[in-house]
């Protein structure tokens, strides 16, 4: 078939030094850190938004910066973005894997992180320039919704928000508009869970911030797997139409990238590979930085080029089904 050349072909490679962060790099006592967001600064140095569980079981966000994206972190001596569930009730159970999109007419960093709250997780948003003080604009999608990240401009005059709400219709990826960046309406349901034994059947969820190529918006994306010794988190790749992200042009058949290391096979929970960010270098190598096993960051290397020729090769627009 058309695809054969590819599906065998590794489109990441694993940074041989991985795990990169772990719990006994923090300062300061804690259980896990893991899905990270992650932004280049102007200065050049790589920023990780990093999911820190405390002994607490809660989590909250705390900055790591290394001058190349690999080593030689300096992390925050405490919590960068903690939980203020007096201001904000929906951080009443801590709050998780933050997606940063660096937002150029803003000139602010946008975060979309979840809330966990007492009616289950949503997609709250705060804005920074620094990653030091943070303008949090509270909920933006209630329960059960998470996974979220924002479009880094608007579209068709609109902000646009990719993210994964629980609905009757199952764990299914969803698009949102708005016009200031709270109010969000024109719902649109744009890639959904497969069935049966496929590998992204039980659920799946937005994976990392879309990223902009000519052709469109690639989109990594994880999927879930239920067995009976519990869930595999891959990841699989599609492109959404530059213009109406709401159109995908082609989702690929296998996953791309799996829980193979001892770090993501085995962990807090086992066999998960979670991504929440990237780095774009020189317009074509990126950098996906995941959290393994719920217990520790990584990092894995493709090329823009290749994900879009497996993808031509491999993939096919969505059928949805309603
Ligand atoms: C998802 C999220 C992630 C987590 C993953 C595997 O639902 O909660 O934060 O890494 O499950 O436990």
């Amino acid at each position: 078939m058309k695809g054969s050349f590819f599906i065998s072909k590794e489109l990441f490679t694993r940074y041989p030094k991985n795990p990169i962060l772990t719990a006994k790099d923090w300062p300061y006592p804690v259980n896990t850190v893991f899905n990270p967001g992650a932004t280049r600064l102007k200065d050049g140095t790589v920023l990780l938004l990093c999911r820190v569980e405390d002994k607490s079981g809660l989590s909250h966000l705390c900055a790591a910066r290394s001058p190349n994206g690999f080593d030689s972190w300096e992390i925050d001596p405490l919590a960068s973005l903690h939980p203020n569930p007096q201001e904000y009730p929906e951080e009443i159970w801590g709050i998780e894997d933050p997606r940063i999109t660096y937002i150029d007419s803003l000139n602010k960093y946008a975060i979309v992180y979840t809330s966990f709250s007492r009616g289950g997780p949503g997609v709250s948003l705060a804005l920074t320039t620094d990653f030091i003080n943070y303008e949090r604009l509270g909920v933006i999608l209630p329960p059960e919704d998470k996974d979220a990240a924002l479009l880094p401009r608007l579209i068709r005059g609109s902000w646009a928000m990719i993210h994964r709400p629980i609905t009757n219709l199952g764990a299914h990826i969803w698009i949102s508009y708005s016009p200031d960046l709270k109010s969000w309406g024109g719902h649109k349901l744009i890639l959904q869970a497969r069935k049966g034994a496929w590998w992204d059947a039980g659920k799946i969820g937005l994976a990392t911030p879309p990223i902009e190529i000519p052709e469109g918006w690639l989109i990594l994306y994880h999927g879930v797997r239920f067995t009976a010794s519990g869930c595999i988190y891959r990841l699989g790749l599609a492109l959404l139409d530059k213009e109406n992200p709401e159109i995908c042009l082609l989702r690929g058949r296998h996953w791309i990238f799996g829980p193979e290391a001892p770090y993501e096979r085995f962990g807090d929970v086992n066999n998960v590979v979670f991504p929440c960010g990237y780095i774009i270098e020189n317009d074509d190598k990126i950098h996906i930085y995941y959290g393994a096993a719920d217990t520790s960051i990584a990092v894995a290397t493709g090329s823009l080029k290749e994900l879009k020729q497996w993808l031509e090769a491999n993939g096919q627009p969505e059928q949805l089904e309603y």
